[in-house]
């Protein structure tokens, strides 16, 4: 098999006013779709982060990709590895998401060559990882502090015809009330079993009692999140992780840095989770030597693919880490490409993060994928299980050009609401 076309769209999906540390969810969230077209006719699909930066760099790797044997998946990264600059794991950036675009390369090839792979065997891409492990992967509740709106084309008004969830994912949630009545709501639409904050956008003592509020509603058996995107000093980590003691699963990134974070581990018993001070391979031999967290959460889109990922789950087991995943906002090629990862990781240990449920529209025959009972079953039919609707595709990709947008960057969204706000890598 021979890669004959490889194509590469950004399209854009309407996404709520979310809050998070480095500001605010423009109306819309980008994601950019790449094709890799076959000589025997077969098209292997992927979805990662948009951006100009991210999309400059697949089109640089184009030539390298054309031509090769997409079975051979360690050769083509090789090659696309010699021809592209390294990327250490500081290019990630502070913000809460990653600004490394070499990983999403990786990712969005490995992805579609599986996809590839998978429809010239016939076999689900979760086979092609080793095996399917569970049909049913199961997923977080992912809540956000917000202000009233839908986004999108939805506007920063509210469809008054929408009820149930659609109509809780348009109301404001800024207090422990707000976090609750959003949890019961999306709880009920998805029956999620664990649940997920956003934090890093209030005081902590406001976080705090938002956890605590949803551990009075929910009861101690539905495991809680807390995610200040490394917004907080150590000192205040620990004051607010000892408030927290037996409320929480987890606490995700209370603050930077590996040596930060092992700081902290050693004065809490509540475990740490991080998608931002161990995430590449390079930060391995940091965590271990440091302590730093006890759950690593893998993303294929910025640990360079699925196979990688899969790599990650082998070290975590050997070093004693759980291992779950992160998320951004998505479609449904990257939920497939979650869930089969999700199927075929031996040792999951959590729910896993998905921000799904806040979109409303989607690029794949068949519309939106389903989560029940708090998962989603793993996709029928081969590769990733998931085909691109071409109307739905050519809908986003003209959403993407009328919106403008380039680039995410929530300082500039959340400066429309509270003038002159800007961004700090630690707050409190
Ligand atoms: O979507 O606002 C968001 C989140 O803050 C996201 O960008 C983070 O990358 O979900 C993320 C996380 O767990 O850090
Ligand atoms: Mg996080």
């Amino acid at each position: 098999m021979r890669i004959t076309e490889m194509h590469i769209t950004p399209i854009a999906l309407g996404d709520p006013p979310l809050l998070n540390a480095a500001g605010l969810h423009a109306p819309y969230c980008l994601r950019t779709v790449v094709e890799l077209v076959a000589d025997n006719g077969l098209t292997g699909l992927a979805e990662v982060p948009g951006s100009v930066a991210v999309d400059a760099a697949l089109a640089a790797a184009r030539d390298t990709v054309i031509g090769s044997d997409p079975l051979n998946w360690q050769a083509l990264r090789a090659k696309v590895a010699a021809r592209s600059s390294p990327e250490t794991s500081a290019a990630r950036g502070d913000k809460p998401w990653d600004g490394r675009t070499r990983v999403q390369v990786f990712s969005a090839l490995d992805v579609a060559c599986l996809d590839l792979q998978g429809k010239a065997y016939g076999q689900p891409v979760a086979n092609l990882l080793g095996g399917i492990v569970r049909e049913r992967v199961p997923y977080s509740a992912y809540l956000f502090y917000k202000y009233e709106g839908a986004g999108g084309e939805l506007g920063f008004g509210t469809d008054p015809a929408a009820t149930g969830w659609a109509a809780a994912r348009q109301r404001a949630a800024l207090d422990p009330d707000g976090v609750v009545a959003q949890a019961v709501a999306m709880v009920e639409e998805f029956g999620f079993e664990s649940i997920k904050l956003k934090g890093g956008c209030f005081p902590p003592a406001e976080e705090v009692a938002a956890m605590q509020a949803l551990h009075r509603h929910f009861g101690p058996k539905v495991p809680l999140r807390l995610d200040p995107n490394a917004l907080w000093t150590v000192e205040t980590s620990i004051a607010a992780g000892r408030e927290l003691e037996g409320v929480l699963e987890y606490l995700e990134d209370p603050c930077r840095t590996q040596e930060g974070m092992a700081k902290v581990r050693q004065a809490l018993k509540t475990p740490l989770a991080t998608n931002m001070c161990t995430t590449s391979f390079d930060d391995l031999p940091g965590s271990v030597r440091t302590g730093s967290e006890d759950i690593i959460l893998t993303d294929h889109h910025f640990w360079g693919g699925l196979h990688a990922s899969m790599e990650l789950a082998a070290h975590c087991r050997v070093f004693g880490r759980g291992v779950s995943m992160h998320s951004n906002n998505h479609a449904g090629i990257s939920l497939a490409a979650m869930t089969h990862l999700g199927a075929a990781m031996p040792n999951l240990s959590y729910a896993l993060d998905t921000h799904y449920p806040w979109q409303w529209e989607e690029i794949i025959v068949g519309g939106r994928m389903k989560i029940e009972g708090g998962c989603v079953t793993l996709p029928k039919g081969p590769g990733l299980g998931v085909e691109l609707d071409r109307a739905a595709l050519a809908r986003a990709q003209a959403a993407y050009v009328r919106c403008g947008l380039k680039e995410r960057n929530d300082e500039i969204e959340m400066q429309k609401k509270v003038p002159g706000w800007k961004f700090a890598a630690t707050r409190w």
